[in-house]
Formats: C-alpha cells, sequence, structure tokens
C-alpha cells in the first residue's frame, strides 16, 4: 500500500460523517447510473459523483456530477478523492465474464491493477470501499446448489479470478489494517434502461428486448442452464442497504445475496403469460455455455439475511411483469 492511515488515529481529518460523499468508478456500466440515483434521493445530488472514462450522454450529465476517472491512474483519483472529500467508494469498473476471456490482458489490468489502486486509494483516505463479486467467484469444483459463503472457489476465468483476489485482498486488507471493506457477490442483473456489456447472464436483459420487438430470441445457452438472477432495483438496495449497516453487525466482508433462480426455458415461459406468441431458439455459444456450467445454479444467502436483513422484492413474475412494462414505456 502506498500510505495506510487509520480510523482514529489519523489526526488531521475528521471520522467520516452521517451524510456520505461517494464516488463510483465504472459509472457508465449496468449498474452505477441507477446506484447513483437511488444514492441521491437519500443523501442529495452534490454528494454523489458518477466517473467513468467515456463521455456520457447528456441525461446523465443532467443528473448529477460526473467527471473523469481512470481507474489505472492513481493520482487523478487521489486528486478526484481528496478535492471532493469522498468518504465512500463504490468500484464499478471492471470486464465481465464473457468479454475478460476475449481480452485477458486488458481484464487482468483493468480488473486487478484497477483494484489495486482503489484498495491502496481507500487505505490511505480511510474510505469505506466497496467492491462487487460475483457467482463467477465460483468454479466447477465449488457446490453449486446452493454455492455457501465459504467454500472452495477455483473458478476458470480470468473475470472470477479476479474477483477472487478482490475479495481476499480486500479482507486481508481489512483484518490487517482495518480497512472498511465491503464486497457483495452479485447474480446475473436484470436492468430495463441499461445494457450489461460482455457478460455471461446477458440473455437475460436481451430476451425481454426481442420478446418485444421481433418475438423471437436466439439464446446462446442451451434451454436448462439453471443461474441465480436479481432485478436491478433489488441489486441497488441491497447495495446501499449493505453499505450502511453497521460494522458491528457483519461477520463477514464477503457476502452472497439472492432472489431467485431460472433458466432460458423459465424466463420465456414466464414472458409467453405477457406474449404469447415469442419463440425461443437455442444455440450455445461454446465459451458462454462453458462459463455457465461452472457456475452455481443457486446461491445460499442466509448470512446476508441474519447480519444485516438482506431480503428481496423480485421474484420471477414480478421481474417479468416489471421489464415488460418498463421497456415499453420507454419505447413510448
Ligand atoms: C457476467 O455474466 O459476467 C456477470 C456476472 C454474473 O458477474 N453478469
Amino acid at each position: 500500500p502506498r500510505q495506510i492511515n487509520r480510523w482514529p488515529s489519523y489526526e488531521s481529518s475528521e471520522p467520516p460523517t452521517d451524510c456520505p460523499r461517494v464516488l463510483i468508478t465504472g459509472g457508465l456500466g449496468q449498474l452505477g447510473v441507477g446506484l447513483a440515483q437511488m444514492l441521491r434521493k437519500q443523501y442529495g445530488k452534490e454528494n454523489v459523483i458518477l466517473s467513468d472514462i467515456r463521455r456520457p450522454p447528456t441525461e446523465v450529465y443532467n443528473m448529477g456530477p460526473f467527471v473523469y476517472a481512470d481507474v489505472l491512474d492513481y493520482k487523478n483519483l487521489r486528486e478526484l478523492v481528496v478535492n471532493n472529500r469522498i468518504t465512500w467508494l463504490v468500484h464499478y469498473s471492471a470486464l465481465l465474464s464473457a468479454i475478460g476471456e476475449a481480452n485477458v490482458a486488458l481484464a487482468r489490468t483493468i480488473n486487478i491493477t484497477g483494484l489495486h489502486n482503489v484498495l491502496d486509494l481507500a487505505l490511505e483516505n480511510c474510505l469505506r470501499l466497496f467492491v462487487p463479486s460475483t457467482i463467477g467467484a465460483f468454479g466447477p469444483s465449488s457446490p453449486r446448489d446452493p454455492a455457501p459463503d465459504l467454500c472452495i472457489q477455483r473458478p476458470r476465468t480470468i473475470y472470477g479470478v479476479s474477483k477472487v483476489h478482490a475479495e481476499l485482498m480486500g479482507e486481508y486488507l481489512h483484518h490487517k489494517y482495518g480497512l472498511d471493506f465491503r464486497c457483495l457477490r452479485y447474480p446475473g442483473v436484470v436492468s430495463a434502461h441499461t445494457k450489461p456489456g460482455g457478460g455471461t447472464t446477458d440473455y437475460a436483459v436481451q430476451i425481454f428486448h426481442d420478446a418485444l420487438s421481433s418475438g423471437h430470441h436466439e439464446c446462446y445457452l442451451r434451454s436448462n442452464t439453471r443461474l441465480p438472477m436479481m432485478h436491478i432495483s433489488d441489486c441497488h438496495r441491497a447495495t446501499i442497504e449493505f453499505m450502511q449497516a453497521p460494522e458491528s453487525q457483519l461477520s463477514l466482508r464477503t457476502y452472497n445475496i439472492a432472489a431467485m433462480s431460472f433458466t432460458p426455458e423459465e424466463v420465456a415461459e414466464e414472458i409467453r403469460k405477457h406474449l404469447p406468441y415469442l419463440r425461443v431458439t437455442y444455440n450455445p455459444d461454446t465459451i458462454r455455455q462453458t462459463i455457465a456450467d461452472s457456475w452455481p445454479v443457486r446461491f445460499d444467502d442466509s448470512n446476508a439475511r441474519q447480519d444485516w436483513g438482506w431480503k428481496p422484492a423480485y421474484g420471477l413474475s414480478e421481474l417479468v411483469t416489471d421489464m415488460l412494462a418498463s421497456i415499453r414505456e420507454k419505447k413510448n
């Protein structure tokens, strides 16, 4: 680490106050804008800064503060944290599972070197740091139904390896230096207004768009491939509730969170209750099918439920109803 500061010994700073000042990296991916909006409702527009290396659409600029931040540029990150009095950092920059396999060197740089910068920055500035992990942090030798919080993790993707590395580094720095590291293992996240981009679970978003546009979805996974999934608003709420949980309630620093598990055929059947003409054909893609077959089919999230009260609001039927309504509303 570059420099380590620990509460309460770092005298020149004040301890974090009730109202956090939040910086979100990788803010233009599937999750950043929605999380920023939910946080801004609670903490005020100016207290949540979204960042990325790309230029956002005008509507994102109009929602609240947006800045350029490259997770590979430590000085740039430090300047942002210091100048904006940041107290919470949400680190969303990462290459997902399928795109990571096609760009291993880039995935290693962003997911591992970028993470090291963020860990150092969090230690140096006494930040509360959230890093998402994933069902992808498990592998073929992990228990799959359900996967508990603590078990064998031998993922076979660079994405999975980088996420196990993040879990272990964060926990190590928590135990050694008191870093307030918090990590949730997300299932596949299903969202109407933002695209996932490069994951193995992306079909679960695309199928809704195809159902409403052409009525035909060609699925790159087999019809019976079961994976854990979650509605995006549950994912945001879990993240915020976990970030707000007092440290004394956390028996772990990395928790599974679950909501539902389904197969392509099951989600298609549920969509057909609204759109009976939906046709799905299956054309499994070797890379993504192999990845999906190595992941848990269900998550055991009992520790999250017990320690900080996690409870999902959306099951499969609520998710399908909401997705179809939200996509239709956006089109009109
Ligand atoms: C992916 O499919 O790579 C992600 C994930 C489950 O982490 N959506």
